[in-house]
């Protein structure tokens, strides 16, 4: 199955700019959201924790910069509660098993989700310095990244956000450059993630997007989310499927739903369609989302939709259907 998404990777996409931010430009999604270890759930984090991969392409040896916009907790574009108490640790692994221990693939923190060699670490407070600003790991060398050509085309690096106090929300983005002090691209890089907590825009006419890879061996998805506040609806734009809907959930609660794959959507990106509730204008709106496979295997999701973004056929389309579990 690799081996079909590797070569995809390596077709000439435009992968160059618009695959270094995450959130990444195709999302169209405001910020990541972290919350610190005692934030109250029902304000849209189950676990006050993120993990981002990066993979920088094998023949690329100069060296990377891991940047984060915005990386304190304070000021104009933060969630206070109370008092701004919260401290965000960020931490860079490299390394054997970064990427490729199973604890690092999981939903939970259990077992060695940090797994790999600790690269770089810094702690976060509220910080005027910081606030709407840069502030930059690195120089790294791209060899210090976990080598998985087989499956990322080259070195895999893990960023783990981590509330470790307070109880306010974290809103950042990252991007990996070529330099320590601008958002150069790195050509080649991609990000990938497995559970996705972000921020939703407040402009309810935005319409945000993920681009999960399904790849041969998926033959049923369960996706679940958790805090969507009823806001709006998810849908999945495939080459198969015109709109089939994903069940969103209420206010602090998870909810799963099932979705068959049909066997021309395998080695193709779904493009999942995030879209506002127009009436309600929720503001301030975090959610968390994941997808499985029937082995209960997470599928990544990728700043750059592989193979582009899919475009649904009406010769091969199913009946738009949901199963709900
Ligand atoms: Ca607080
Ligand atoms: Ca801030
Ligand atoms: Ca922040
Ligand atoms: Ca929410």
């Amino acid at each position: 199955m690799r081996t079909i998404l590797f070569i995809l990777l390596f077709l000439p996409f435009a992968f160059k700019a618009i695959s270094q931010p995450v959130p990444a430009l195709d999302e169209n999604i405001p910020y990541l959201v972290t919350f610190g270890s005692e934030g109250d759930k029902a304000w849209g984090d189950d676990d006050y924790c993120q993990v981002i991969f990066f993979s920088v392409p094998r023949n690329h040896t100069e060296p990377i910069f891991i940047r984060v916009y915005d990386p304190d907790t304070g000021g104009d574009l933060d969630e206070q509660k109370g008092e701004w108490d919260t401290r965000m640790k960020y931490s860079v692994y490299g390394g054997k098993g970064a990427c490729s221990h199973e604890d690092a693939k999981r939903i939970n923190l259990s077992g060695r989700f940090n797994s790999g060699t600790l690269l770089a670490t810094k702690t976060f407070g509220a910080s005027p310095r910081y606030n709407k600003s840069w502030y930059t790991f690195g120089p790294i060398n791209p060899s210090e990244g976990e080598f998985l050509p087989d499956e990322y085309g080259g070195y895999v690096f893990k960023v783990i956000v981590q509330g470790v106090a307070g109880d306010d929300g974290n809103l950042y983005r990252l991007f990996l450059s070529n330099k320590p002090d601008e958002n150069q691209a790195v050509e080649g890089a991609f990000a990938f993630y497995y559970k996705y907590k972000f921020r939703l825009h407040d402009n309810v006419n935005e319409v945000s997007h993920i681009y999960p890879f399904i790849d041969d061996r998926v033959q049923s998805i369960k996706q679940s989310n958790f805090d969507w506040d009823n806001d709006g609806f998810i849908r999945i734009i495939s080459v198969a499927k015109n709109g089939e809907i994903l069940k969103t959930s209420g206010d602090n609660e998870w909810v799963q739903s099932l979705h068959n794959i049909h066997a021309t959507e395998r080695n193709t990106s779904y493009d999942i369609q995030i879209i506002k509730d127009k009436r309600a204008q929720i503001k301030n709106n975090n959610v968390v989302i994941y997808l499985e496979n029937q082995y209960g295997e997470l599928i990544e999701f990728y700043s750059v939709p592989i193979g582009g973004i899919p475009k649904y056929k009406y010769s091969i389309g199913m009946k738009p259907k949901t199963i709900r579990n």
